[in-house]
């Protein structure tokens, strides 16, 4: 380990990032010279909403490049279902054992954070929806935090690791307003001093009523105010933004948009979408339920069989006139049916790479039919 608490690239590309007892049964497998040629799925059979956004997928094959394995999936950013598989490993078991824990912290975590992002886009009901997230997870995986919030379809990530293409957004500190004699002169220097290139968001909750701040703000040459509102004060914060919204525009100011964040759930986006105007949303993305995939053996030695609870047999899953069917390889595609899983990495060889603004395309254009699916 290095000075942080963080597990560097090459352990996990050489598999030291396991779970132990994989590395255990290989050593049993290997002194037996047991080794079948074996091929997984992986799929989540319950998810917290009706559909989730397949991500994690560039890792994935990152990992696995170079192994004696093949490697079917969705594209990244495809929607999925529940007990639909998303990937598929062949190969032989002992090659690929001591990456499942990788491969699926890779695909729980991404898909988790996407899929969130996608459900308070959809909430948002066209509102910007901005990444705020990465300060309520582990530093080391920002990256990952805003590739796959962006993916899921916010338009913009606060993290200056995001990756590149990914717009920053941020606005300004509480911090940064109290390192100043007032508001007013926060205000001022921001106004004159950011980059040109800097929204005029002003943060108009520091010290003073949001209406109040907020109108003194506009005053100052805010484009938008940031409602940050604490927990502890917001006694009605519908009435609070429709107040603040209100004296904006008796006294001069309708053109200042409102800016919502502070522990936004999707539940409360949903709620002011037609009265704020964007939203600062942290925790609810970067803090969301994983994606609870596994990753379990449906054929050996060319033989379909399963454990008990999972489905045997390798299965394409196939969209057909907005419909999706799951079915055995082998069985007749359905007519018109497209399958979803395409190959990856043929013999180790990487066959094609995801690419981050194809996946977020994906989701994007696919959320509007969804809006009726929860
Ligand atoms: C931070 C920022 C956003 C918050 C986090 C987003 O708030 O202002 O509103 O994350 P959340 O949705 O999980 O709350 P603060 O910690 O109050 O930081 P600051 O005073 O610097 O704005």
């Amino acid at each position: 380990m290095g000075r942080f608490l963080v597990v560097g690239e090459d352990a996990i590309k050489k598999g030291a990032c396991t779970d132990i007892y994989f590395r255990r049964v290989v050593e049993v497998m290997e002194r037996d010279g047991v080794n079948p040629h074996v091929v997984m799925e992986v799929t989540a059979s319950a998810l917290p909403d009706p559909w989730g956004v397949f991500c994690g997928l560039e890792d994935v094959i990152n990992l696995l490049e170079g192994l004696p394995v093949d490697v079917d999936a969705m594209t990244e950013g495809s929607i999925f279902y529940p007990n639909e598989p998303v990937l598929r490993i062949a190969g032989r078991y002992r090659d690929f054992a001591v990456y499942e824990t990788a491969i699926l912290g890779f695909l729980c975590h991404a898909s988790g954070v996407a899929s969130a992002a996608a459900h308070i886009r959809l909430a948002a009901g066209g509102r910007p929806v901005y990444s705020f997230g990465s300060r309520r997870q582990h530093p080391a995986i920002a990256a990952m935090i805003e590739r796959a919030a962006w993916i899921g379809g916010v338009d913009g990530a606060s993290n200056t690791c995001a990756p590149e293409g990914i717009p920053l957004a941020g606005t300004m500190p509480h911090a940064f307003v109290m390192c100043y004699p007032c508001e007013e002169d926060a205000w001022l220097a921001f106004a004159q001093g950011a980059g040109p290139e800097v929204p005029r968001i002003m943060l108009a909750d520091t010290f003073s009523d949001e209406r109040d701040e907020a109108v003194r703000a506009a005053a100052c040459g805010a484009a938008a105010v940031r409602l940050d509102t604490p927990r502890s004060r917001r006694g009605n914060m519908r009435a609070i933004i429709e107040e603040v919204r209100w004296e904006l525009d008796v006294n001069g100011y309708p053109d200042v948009k409102i800016f919502l964040s502070g522990g936004l759930s999707r539940e409360e986006v949903a709620a002011y979408r037609d009265i704020a105007d964007a939203f600062g949303v942290g925790g609810a993305i970067a803090n969301a339920p994983v994606v609870d995939f596994s990753m379990d053996i449906v054929e050996i030695e060319g033989r379909a069989s399963a454990k008990r609870g999972k489905r045997s047999s390798v299965k394409q899953v196939y969209e057909v006139a907005g419909r999706r069917v799951t079915l055995p390889l082998g069985a007749p595609a359905p007519e018109g049916g497209v399958g979803l899983l395409v190959p990856c990495i043929g013999g180790g060889a990487v066959l094609v790479r995801p690419k981050m603004e194809d996946a977020r395309e994906r989701v994007i254009s696919r959320l509007l039919a969804l809006v009726g699916e929860g």
